[in-house]
């Protein structure tokens, strides 16, 4: 999405901006995807120019491109055993909770895979990602492999999903960076987020899904007041 087409882009900005100062010297960082972490992306790139020296691990080719053309160093998890801070951008915050649905861009195993082996994850948002309960706006995405994919979303469509597998903008079948497909699972309001992340993973053939649980330390949601802070 064009930056001129973004009506949170401001807002984005500004959750970015002020995670992207967290990071300190030396660190291991986790880069998030989409187009709120694009924005932590560029500012720590202005701060690598001023002298920050840091290493980073991308949740995304996209975001390692983007990393690299701005100079950032980036790394991998055969030299590092574990990531000190990762900030990165999600679909709906529960605000009681901070659990997460993420996946909408596509990222979710490997932003995933990133949380987990992360000291402290930083969720950046503009308002509108707020909700009471997960599954109010967005349906969770699930990264299956692609064989057995039609069996696959019949289990799901078993635990209440309506399911759809998803495609690019040309029509063919998405394919993320890891070679597997996504598919959409509308459950409606989500009553019990932990249990269904649990029931979804028991499925063969399922790979993650974008249910986060009890995994972002801090959530920084900018708004028209500024960017307020929540802390689990
Ligand atoms: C990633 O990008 C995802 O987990 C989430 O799907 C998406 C959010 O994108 P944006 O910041 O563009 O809304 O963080």
């Amino acid at each position: 999405m064009r930056l001129v087409d973004d009506p949170a882009a401001n807002l984005k900005r500004e959750a970015g901006e002020q995670a992207a100062l967290l990071v300190e010297g030396g660190m291991v960082v986790g880069l998030g995807t989409g187009s709120t972490a694009a924005f932590v992306i560029a500012a720590l790139a202005r701060r690598h120019q001023e002298g920050l020296r840091f290493t980073a691990i991308a949740t995304s080719e996209r975001s390692a491109k983007q990393a690299r053309d701005l100079g950032i160093e980036l790394s991998d998890f055969g030299h590092h055993d574990a990531i000190d801070l990762t900030i990165d951008g999600a679909d709906e915050i529960e605000r009681g909770s901070l659990n997460l649905i993420k996946g909408l861009g596509g990222a979710l195993l490997r932003e995933k895979i990133v949380a987990a082996a992360s000291r402290k994850l930083v969720i950046i948002a503009d308002e509108r990602k707020m909700v009471r309960h997960l599954g109010e706006h967005t349906a969770v995405p699930v990264e299956v492999t692609p064989f057995g994919w039609e069996s696959t979303a019949r289990q799901l469509g078993v635990l209440g999903a309506r399911v759809s597998a998803r495609h690019d903008r040309v029509g063919t079948l998405f394919v993320t960076d890891g070679g597997n497909m996504i598919l959409d699972c509308n459950f409606g309001v989500i009553d019990d987020p932990a249990g269904l992340e649990r029931r979804i993973g028991e499925i063969v053939g399922v790979i993650e899904s974008g249910l986060f649980i009890q995994r972002a330390s801090l959530v920084l949601v900018a708004g028209a007041d500024g960017v307020a802070r929540y802390e689990r």
